[in-house]
């Protein structure tokens, strides 16, 4: 397949609340939505990236020089004949992980509408329902953030994960724990502590948490092992994980006991579809980690969270929690038995309600192969 134009937008899709963690807040989705174009069908992509670079080292603006100027020739000049081509195409610009997901996205959506097949029959997804839970951001008291897991609950969720920093970390968990005794449990701290901190993270033992997600650097995984091996609770890696290699080398050194696998911090469904099969081969479970994306990035994710070995509730939750109107017009809505389905039609399944990107896009720019 020849790619013949691509449609890049900037967007700002506000969210309900601001969402906030250890160390910054997003009031929004400022993500890049990307749009294909070969042989008569389209297909759609998302980089969920943010405008500022507290998660990962990218932003809006380094996304879209590096899809613009380096991803999209590279793309233009190659035929593709399958999507899992994209990932080694876009090997020799080094890193920049979510900027490569937008449009290794838009592949797999392509190639799913000219086969006929949707993403979780074409990677080799068995669930059809996947089973998920809410990452609740910081609260300004523990009175408010008690309220929201209690309606989480009553809505059906699965697990509640807590977003945690020094001065609110155990005492949260403690009010959870004592309201809600048998709930899926687990807190991220999103790199905010160091491995002086072990003794205060022990304390986090008491309370039978699923996990404990990210607490040191975004880019160690050597201090993880030290840390592990003086909690009993697993932790879990989110932000070190960039790569197939890097998981293999985490598991070696027993730095985590779970990863959090989100495509689009490891360049899209094919590095992600690896580290699942690293991990079942060494039963080590998996979940599907979110970046608060618009409905098109979330089909994405529950895709990939169909395969076997996601056997832990993903922060992939229906599109209401996030945002008052969607960019998508077949919304994900929780099922009574506090799962997602996953689509299954051609493609990712995403309809686009192109009035409304239109009215969210704050910078668009066609490019068209020559
Ligand atoms: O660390 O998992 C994270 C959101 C933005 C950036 C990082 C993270 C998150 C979340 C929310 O925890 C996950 C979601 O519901 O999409
Ligand atoms: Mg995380």
């Amino acid at each position: 397949m020849k790619i013949e134009r691509i449609e890049l937008r900037k967007i700002f899709l506000p969210y309900r609340k601001p969402f906030e963690t250890s160390g910054w807040i997003e009031d929004g989705n400022h993500g890049i939505i990307a749009r294909i174009f070969s042989e008569g069908l389209t297909g759609w992509g998302e980089g969920p990236v943010g405008l500022e670079p507290w998660y990962n080292e990218e932003t809006t603006e380094t996304a879209w020089s590096i899809i613009r100027d380096f991803l999209v020739p590279v793309l233009f000049k190659n035929e593709i004949s399958e999507p899992e081509e994209v990932d080694k195409l876009f090997d020799p610009v080094r890193g920049n992980k979510i900027a490569k997901t937008a449009l290794e996205f838009a592949v797999w959506d392509i190639f799913g509408k000219a086969k006929g097949l949707s993403l979780s029959m074409m990677i080799g997804g068995e669930r059809r329902r996947i089973p998920v839970g809410v990452s609740i951001g910081i609260q300004k008291d523990i009175g408010t953030l008690l309220k929201y897991v209690e309606s989480y609950l009553r809505e059906g969720y699965q697990r509640i994960k807590i977003k945690i920093k020094p001065g609110y970390d155990i005492e949260p968990v403690k009010a959870i724990r004592k309201n809600f005794p048998g709930i899926k449990l687990q807190v991220d701290a999103n790199s905010i502590y160091k491995l002086e901190d072990s003794e205060h993270l022990r304390q986090l033992d008491n309370f039978d948490l699923l996990l404990i997600e990210q607490p040191l650097a975004h880019d160690d995984i050597y201090q993880h092992s030290k840390l592990q091996k003086k909690l009993k609770t697993p932790l879990c890696l989110d932000e070190s994980i960039t790569s197939p290699d890097l998981a293999v080398f985490a598991l070696e050194i027993n730095a985590c006991r779970v990863i959090n696998i989100k495509p689009s911090r490891v360049g899209g469904l094919t590095a992600a579809k690896k580290i699942h099969d690293i991990c079942m081969h060494r039963s080590v479970p998996v979940w599907c980690g979110g970046m608060l994306e618009t409905g098109i990035g979330r089909t994405f994710n529950a895709a990939l969270a169909s395969l076997p070995n996601f056997t832990l509730p993903g922060d992939i939750s229906a599109n209401d929690r996030y945002f008052e109107r969607d960019i998508v017009s077949n919304p994900f809505s929780l099922n009574s038995d506090g799962t997602l389905t996953v689509p299954d039609v051609p493609g990712c399944g995403a309809v686009v309600d192109e009035n409304y990107l239109e009215k969210v896009t704050v910078q668009k720019l066609e490019i068209v192969n020559k």
